[in-house]
C-alpha cells in the first residue's frame, strides 16, 4: 500500500477530528504553515539501537553505512515529512565522498544539519588520550589534537553543506583536587577560541553543557552559566545549546530557555526525555509538560525578538534507544515535539500577560494548561497531510513491514556505529 492510498482510509476520520478541533478552539490561521515549516534534525547515531553499558540489543537491519543511514532519515522524512536533515558525528560518520553523499541525501529530499566533533572517545590510531580531557587538557599536545580534529569536523560539515559545528565535551573530573577549576575553564575557551576562528563567516558554533558523565565530580562546560560565559567570550557567531537530558534533577529548563534567548544566545537543543539523568528516552515520554513549556518559552521568547521559527535555532533530536526500534522511536519523538510546538502555538499570550499582569495566578494556569490539555493531533497530522506525508506514520511502518524489509536487505545482526 503506498502513502496516498493509506491517508485515502483514514482522512475522513482525520477530517472530522480537525473540524471539532477548529469548531472548539480558536487556531490561529497560520498555525499549520508553522507546523510545515518546523524541520527537526535527525542525528546519525539514533538509528541504531542504543546501548548501555551493559549490552546492546539490535533491532536487526541496523544501517552499516552512511549510505544505509540517510536512507533511514529518507524513510522517517517521507511519512513524516518533518525530518528533513540530518546531523553527522564525526569520526562515526566521514563521508568518503561528499558530493556523493550529498546528491543522495538530496534524493531523499535531506539537508545536513549541525556537525559534531568526537574528543570523548580515543579512536583507533590516535597519537593521544583524551583520558583526562580534549580541549582542557594539561598537555599543549593533547588539546592542539582537538582543536585540529574540531576543525577537521567544520571542513567535513563544510564539503557538505552544513552550517554548524556542535560542540559537547566530557572534559571534567572525577575527583576533588584533580583539577584546578580556573585553569581548566581557561585552557577550554582558549581552545575553543582557536576552533571559532577556523569557522567559515556563515557558520555557528553551538557549546553544548551537560552537568555530569562521564565525570562524575565535575565537568568543565557543566550547566548553562558555563557555556554562557564561554559562548560570550568567543563572539557572536557561538550560541549555547540545550540537551534536555542533560541537567541536574528538576532543574527549570524553560527559564534557562527564556533566559538564554533574551540574551540572543540560545542557539538550539537537543531533544529527548529523562527520568533520571541523561536517560536519552523519547521526547515527550516521561515529562511532556515541560516540553510544553519549553516551547511555551520558545514562541514568546522568539515572537518578543522577531526571530523565524523554524530557521533561527537548531532543532535536532538527540535520543537513542535499547528497547524500541529506533525509526519508530523517532517518529514518536518528532511527533511529540511538534505536539508540543502546536500547543505553545495555541496559547493566548495577551490573556497571560493581562492575568500575569493582575497576579491572577489561577488565571495564569488556566491559560497554560487549556493549550496544554487540546489535542492536537489532528493539526499536526494535517501539517503532514498537506506535505504528503502519512497521516499515521506509525501506522504505516508497521503496515508496510518496513523493519523487515530492512532486515532482510542489511541482515539481523548489524549495529550502526554510535555509541
Ligand atoms: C552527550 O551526552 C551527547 O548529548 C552529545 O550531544 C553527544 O554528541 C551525543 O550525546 C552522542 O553521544
Ligand atoms: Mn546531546
Amino acid at each position: 500500500m503506498d502513502i496516498s492510498s493509506h491517508n485515502e482510509g483514514l482522512v475522513g476520520r482525520h477530517k472530522r477530528q480537525l473540524e471539532f478541533l477548529t469548531s472548539e478552539v480558536n487556531v490561529p490561521s497560520s498555525l499549520v504553515q508553522k507546523l510545515k515549516d518546523f524541520q527537526i534534525a535527525i542525528p546519525s547515531w539514533a538509528l541504531g539501537t542504543g546501548g548501555t553499558r551493559f549490552g546492546r540489543f539490535s533491532a536487526g537491519g541496523e544501517p552499516r553505512n552512511l549510505e544505509e543511514k540517510i536512507a533511514d532519515v529518507g524513510l522517517l522524512h517521507s511519512l513524516n515529512k518533518s525530518s528533513g536533515a540530518i546531523s553527522l558525528h564525526i569520526p562515526w560518520d566521514i563521508p568518503s565522498d561528499p558530493k556523493a553523499i550529498m546528491t543522495l541525501a538530496a534524493q531523499h529530499g535531506l539537508a545536513f544539519d549541525a556537525v559534531n566533533s568526537n574528543t570523548f572517545q580515543d579512536q583507533s590510531g590516535q597519537a593521544l588520550s583524551y583520558k583526562f580531557g580534549s580541549l582542557q587538557h594539561v598537555s599543549k599536545a593533547t588539546r592542539k589534537q582537538a582543536i585540529d580534529h574540531n576543525i577537521d569536523v567544520i571542513k567535513h560539515g563544510v564539503s557538505l553543506g552544513s552550517k554548524s559545528l556542535t560542540v559537547w565535551l566530557s572534559d571534567g573530573s572525577c575527583f576533588p583536587g584533580q583539577l584546578n577549576f580556573r585553569k581548566t575553564y581557561q585552557r577550554t575557551v582558549e581552545s575553543l577560541e582557536e576552533i571559532y576562528a577556523a569557522l567559515p563567516s556563515d557558520w555557528k558554533l553551538y557549546l553544548e553543557y551537560k552537568a555530569y558523565e562521564p565525570n562524575f565530580y565535575s565537568t568543565t562546560v557543566g550547566d548553562w552559566g558555563a557555556s554562557y560565559s564561554m559562548v560570550n567570550k568567543l563572539g557572536p557567531k557561538a550560541y549555547t545549546l540545550v540537551d534536555l537530558g542533560h541537567h541536574l534533577p528538576n532543574a527549570n529548563i524553560e527559564q534557562i530557555v527564556s533566559i538564554l534567548l533574551m540574551e540572543g544566545k540560545l542557539g538550539g537543543f537537543h531533544f529527548n526525555d529523562s527520568k533520571y539523568g541523561d536517560d536519552d528516552l523519547t521526547a515527550g515520554s516521561i515529562k511532556p509538560y515541560q516540553l510544553f513549556l519549553i516551547f511555551n518559552e520558545l514562541v514568546e521568547g522568539m515572537d518578543a525578538n522577531g526571530m523565524n521559527h523554524a530557521k533561527d535555532l537548531g532543532w535536532m533530536i538527540d535520543a537513542s534507544h535499547n528497547v524500541k526500534d529506533p525509526l519508530e522511536d523517532l517518529m514518536q519523538s518528532v511527533e511529540a515535539i511538534q505536539i508540543a510546538y502546536a500547543q505553545a502555538l495555541l496559547v493566548d499570550q495577551k490573556a497571560l500577560e493581562i492575568a500575569r499582569d493582575e497576579n491572577d495566578v489561577v488565571q495564569c494556569q488556566e491559560i497554560l494548561q487549556a493549550a496544554f490539555r487540546t489535542d492536537v493531533r489532528s493539526l499536526v497530522a494535517q501539517a503532514r497531510l498537506e506535505l504528503g506525508g502519512a497521516l499515521d506514520p506509525l501506522a504505516y511502518f508497521r503496515h508496510s513491514n518496513a523493519r523487515a524489509k530492512l532486515i532482510e536487505t542489511r541482515g539481523e545482526k548489524t549495529q550502526a556505529t554510535g555509541l
